[in-house]
């Protein structure tokens, strides 16, 4: 009896292995950076399988894709990006593209070089930093209502955004 029952035991194993090598290579393809959201001229990124990058692998990440880094540049944007997050259950920083790194307390989108002109900084943010050592790069920050922080350019628990063009 055992012996009748092992073809079918196998081909059972055989079917699992093959729907598990299988699913994971769709969480493989549908894995990494994915489009969230679009606005009549920018479509955004996120990569859903990155929840520790500094804001450098940020930047790297979306330039790998052909992407950039995201920038908020209207409060349409900004609006936009907080319906995505709510829906999304996001609650860990994101990196976007901000930063004053080239001269400190002049923040800047580091795609274009623009200065920063709509903003939606957290209430005495971005912090004094009199040395720019510490806070130089721009995080947006679910746990306060979607407002910008200032976080270090080094730290490693923030999500990744892109945008695209
Ligand atoms: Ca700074």
């Amino acid at each position: 009896m055992l012996f009748q029952a092992q073809p079918f035991l196998i081909f059972s194993l055989l079917s699992i292995v093959t729907v598990l090598i299988s699913s994971r290579n769709e969480n493989h393809v549908q894995g990494a950076i994915v489009p969230v959201g679009s606005t009549s001229n920018k479509t955004y990124f996120w990569d859903n399988e990155d929840f520790n990058s500094t804001w450098i692998d940020s930047v790297s990440k979306c330039h790998k894709e052909g992407l950039y880094i995201a920038t908020i540049e209207t409060e349409v944007e900004q609006l936009l990006l907080q319906t995505v997050g709510v829906s999304r259950n996001w609650t860990k920083y994101l990196n976007i593209g901000g930063t004053d790194l080239f001269s400190e307390e002049t923040w800047r989108w580091i795609r274009s070089g623009n200065p920063i002109t709509y903003s939606n900084w957290y209430p005495g943010s971005p912090y004094p930093d009199p040395d720019g050592r510490n806070w130089n790069c721009m995080g947006l920050d679910p746990g306060a209502n979607w407002t910008w922080v200032d976080i270090g350019c080094n730290e490693y628990f923030v999500m990744t955004l892109c945008e695209f063009p």
